[in-house]
């Protein structure tokens, strides 16, 4: 059978799916729903070292494969970006390319190491991340996203350390939240000051 007469469906591959030229490139991958995976898990709250340390493997098998591509990556939470050079050529530049091949390392990566990592923790529901491309023209726009995304973590990790800080006392989970509602970050910042110094 020929095939010819199927080609034209390539035609509708827009050019459109190319980074512009010269702009940085960022990858952000995420987790699917991993406020209900890390509960299925019961991963510790608010960090649980074993899974940092399955997500930080995961990216340096992301920085490995793309072979000097990925300039720097940051982590938080369930999430890990990836800052490709704005002079990057990979796989012509085009975001669906990079964007899955990036999402499709980092979960293989994560699945692989999984009982490396975890011992015999059991794999109860599949990882899924979720993978979105950002083009940013300047270095300053690109110093902005990660200052953006480590305050991120900084007040993430503040709330929920004073959260479960608070639960392991025997407070209750609600009394806990509404304690929190009411302080803000000079104070819970004061509050761990003391408890751990
Ligand atoms: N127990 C535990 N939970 C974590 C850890 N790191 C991240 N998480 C949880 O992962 C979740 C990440 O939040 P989000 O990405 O905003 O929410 P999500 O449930 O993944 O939902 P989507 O990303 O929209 O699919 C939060 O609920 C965090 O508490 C950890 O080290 N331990
Ligand atoms: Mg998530």
């Amino acid at each position: 059978m020929s095939k010819s007469q199927y080609e034209y469906v390539k035609s509708y591959e827009f050019p459109h799916s190319q980074a512009l030229p010269n702009t940085f490139l960022v990858v952000r991958v995420d987790g699917k729903s991993f406020t209900k995976f890390t509960q299925l898990h019961q991963f510790e709250k608010p960090n649980d070292l074993k899974l940092i340390a399955l997500m930080n493997t995961a990216a340096v098998s992301v920085m490995e494969e793309l072979q000097g591509q990925v300039l720097i990556a940051y982590g938080q939470s369930d999430e890990y970006s990836f800052l490709f050079d704005r002079k990057c050529v990979l796989y012509k530049r085009r975001l669906e390319k990079i964007t899955s091949t990036v999402v499709s390392i980092f979960t293989a990566s994560f699945v692989a190491n999984w009982q490396r990592i975890l011992g015999p923790l059991e794999m109860k529901k599949l990882p899924i991340f979720d993978g979105r491309l950002v083009q940013y023209p300047t270095i300053n726009q690109v110093l902005d996203y990660f200052a953006w995304r480590q305050a991120d973590c900084h007040i993430n990790n503040l709330y929920n350390t004073c959260f479960w800080a608070l639960v392991h006392d025997g407070v209750s989970n609600q009394d806990a939240s509404r304690q929190l509602d009411h302080t803000d970050s000079g104070e819970m910042n004061e509050m761990l000051f003391s408890r751990y110094y």
